[in-house]
């Protein structure tokens, strides 16, 4: 039977993040992609002026109550931009219900990066990202996510492996079974992935080639590659790499374009290789 991820996320109608890349990557890699937007926006938020926010928040209940009638199924639920606090109390009653049908809670806290929240969000804000991070099977946030949700001081560049691995573990302890850290490095040209999965006290690390610059969306890539790596079998470790690559060449297209940063990178382009790897 064919799998189904159900995503709830945000549409950010211009400026590839969120649903408009979850749902070409995951259904690239063979998965039916049902998905609950929870806000539409004109732009993401990250960089533009004046973009336009509406709230779904209202639609969230009857939209779920009308899959319950459905008896729909599904092999993960993946959350990652929230539109407001209240969002996040209504998928935990998701959660509770997904996991009793034996899918895989998979939340991407995707609310800071650089040291600093999205211009949306304040502290109880990540707060709650963190309740919902105690409830999942799997999370993927970036350091800065990462310092947030355990209430410890950003350290910028200056880490090293021991502090990425006490992250992993004090993450670990509050809730999800595996914890995949984005934006790891430990040399200025090399960035990558830290995945724990606690079950067997394990690390594993991948890291690619580092492109200057920042570029928009990419947790979103890296977080849609890694859950349908996973959902199609992979291991973490396998996972992790499948991810990393494909965030690699879709930063490194956009930046041979000299394209602007703002509006996403080229990840279009290696969909078709993406898919290559599920056949
Ligand atoms: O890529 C994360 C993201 C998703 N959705 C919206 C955003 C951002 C990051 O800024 O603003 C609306």
């Amino acid at each position: 039977m064919q799998k189904r991820i159900i995503t709830i996320q945000d549409i950010s109608c211009v400026g590839r993040c969120s649903l408009t890349v979850a749902l070409p990557i995951i259904s690239a890699a063979g998965i039916e992609t049902s998905i609950l937007p929870t806000a539409i926006l004109s732009t993401h938020t990250g960089g533009f002026e004046g973009y336009t926010f509406r709230d779904l928040t209202e639609d969230i209940e009857p939209i779920v109550a009308h899959w319950q009638s459905l008896d729909l199924q599904a092999a993960a639920v993946y959350t990652g931009y929230l539109g407001s606090m209240k969002q996040q109390k209504l998928i935990t009653d998701i959660f509770d219900q997904y996991r009793q049908k034996g899918a895989l809670i998979y939340v991407d806290p995707a609310m800071a990066d650089n040291g600093v929240l999205y211009p949306a969000f304040d502290m109880d804000f990540a707060l709650g990202m963190r309740d919902l991070c105690a409830g999942a099977d799997l999370i993927v946030p970036n350091l800065t996510e990462a310092t947030l949700i355990l209430g410890r001081e950003y350290p910028g560049e200056d880490y090293d492996q021991p502090l990425i691995e006490e992250l992993l573990r004090e993450l670990a302890e509050l809730g999800p079974g595996q914890v995949v850290l984005t934006g790891v490095s430990f040399a200025f040209d090399r960035i990558g992935a830290a995945a724990y999965t606690r079950e067997t006290d394990s690390i594993d690390y991948y890291f690619t080639e580092r492109i200057e610059g920042y570029y928009h969306g990419t947790g979103d890539i890296y977080a849609s590659a890694l859950l349908a790596a996973i959902v199609n079998e992979r291991t973490l470790a396998e996972s992790i790499k499948i991810a990393c690559d494909f965030t690699l060449e879709s930063i490194r297209r956009t930046y041979a374009a000299a394209d602007d940063p703002k509006y996403g990178v080229d990840f279009e382009n290696g969909l078709g290789e993406f898919a290559g790897l599920f056949v």
